[in-house]
């Protein structure tokens, strides 16, 4: 059972999806993060096409953000996106930064700074990634990583590699 605190956290989510159409995928976990108790969506990123992170023989993804105001704990949120994955399908298996129907990562959690076996908070390339730190940018304006620095001068500091956004007609 999820252990709810009364303190409300802001914590932003990263989605990627690039199998068994993506884009649908990506709005279905929207709708089932948003559906939670104890969640409340605050912001949600444009759509982005990106190309692979990992073995280059898979589809191109499709990344987004989504800023939410949560009671739940980081590893009962963990636990809750692990479980949405599960059931859009996804499969683990042995390639690293396989093809994957959805993966939800934790990329913030308040400012706090979090490191045991599950779970690295901030999620680890937070500052390097186009296809995170892009999307992170349409929820949030003026953000300090913990650990890492101010979302503008990573933004400067980091390449597009391939990331684009999505238009409307895309995305609908
Ligand atoms: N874990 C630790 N910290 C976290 C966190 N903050 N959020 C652990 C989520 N999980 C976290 O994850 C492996 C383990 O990480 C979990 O058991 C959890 O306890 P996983 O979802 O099973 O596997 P993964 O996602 O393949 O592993 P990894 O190394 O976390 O990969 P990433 O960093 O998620 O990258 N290319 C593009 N263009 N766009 C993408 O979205 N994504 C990936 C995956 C690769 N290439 C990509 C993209
Ligand atoms: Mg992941």
């Amino acid at each position: 059972m999820n252990s709810a605190s009364p303190l409300v956290t802001n914590a932003y989510i990263g989605l990627g999806s690039n199998l068994d159409s993506p884009i649908e995928q990506i709005k279905s976990a929207r709708l089932a993060i948003k559906s939670l108790a104890d969640v409340e969506e605050l912001s949600f990123s444009n759509l982005y096409a990106s190309t692979p992170m990992g073995p280059q023989d898979q589809p191109d993804y499709v990344n987004a953000v989504m800023g939410i105001a949560t009671r739940l704990s980081p590893l009962d949120l963990l636990h809750t996106l692990q479980a949405i994955e599960q059931a859009h399908g996804r499969v683990r298996g042995n390639q690293r930064w396989g093809a994957r129907t959805l993966d939800l990562d934790l990329l913030l959690y308040g400012d706090e700074q979090i490191a045991c076996p599950e779970l690295t908070v901030p999620h680890v390339g937070i500052a390097e990634r186009a296809f995170v730190l892009y999307p992170l940018s349409d929820c949030v304006q003026d953000l300090f990583i913990p650990g890492k620095g101010n979302i503008t001068d990573l933004l400067a500091q980091c390449q597009l590699s391939g990331l684009r956004r999505l238009n409307e007609h895309e995305s609908a």
